[in-house]
């Protein structure tokens, strides 16, 4: 994780910087940059992306994580997966079958409808014409990158524990943001 974040995720932030400096998208908020993105362009898509991305993947999890979500979230997932347990299953099915590198995605439309989608790459829901395009509130980086030294092929394993560590109460505290 320490190389996860000092290295890819310093890696994006920095090449992101490179790619906006002295652009009229140096000011602009990095979800105003994904939301306009010009696909074509492939510095800022990698970098604007994988930005944005690891920094929610690491508000998504807590040395004191796992457990359930709560309130207005746990109603919207029971509404849309029928249980908790469901909603692991097909969350985790969308991680594990994720083919090559990119991303699994909870997220939220307005009125608080929740959806999964996976993305390839680094590219995020918020992009136009990718994934469910609601808005991510929780995501798990499945690159090789992010557990290949743990957990060699054995993705599966690496998606069980994600759960152990998942920080609802910041995904519960988006949800409310963003529904
Ligand atoms: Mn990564």
């Amino acid at each position: 994780m320490e190389i996860h974040h000092g290295k890819h995720h310093n890696g994006y932030t920095s090449k992101l910087n490179a790619a906006t400096a002295g652009t009229e998208l140096e000011n602009k908020s990095i979800e105003d940059i994904l939301k306009n993105m010009d696909m074509t362009n492939a510095a800022l898509r990698n970098n604007g992306g994988g930005y944005f991305n690891h920094c929610l993947f690491w508000e998504s999890m807590s040395p004191n994580g796992g457990g359930l979500p709560s309130g207005k979230l746990l109603d919207a997932i029971n509404l849309a997966f029928e249980s908790f347990e469901s909603f692991k299953n097909a969350f985790s099915n969308s991680a594990a079958t994720r083919f090559g590198s990119g991303w699994a995605w909870l997220c939220v439309h307005p009125g608080g409808k929740v959806e999964l989608c996976s993305s390839a790459n680094q590219d995020n829901p918020l992009m136009p014409g990718i994934g469910c395009g609601g808005y991510p509130i929780l995501g798990l980086d499945v690159w090789e990158h992010a557990y290949y030294l743990n957990y060699q092929n054995r993705r599966p394993d690496y998606i069980n524990a994600f759960f152990k560590l998942i920080n609802w109460s910041n995904v519960n505290k988006l949800y409310d943001l963003n529904s």
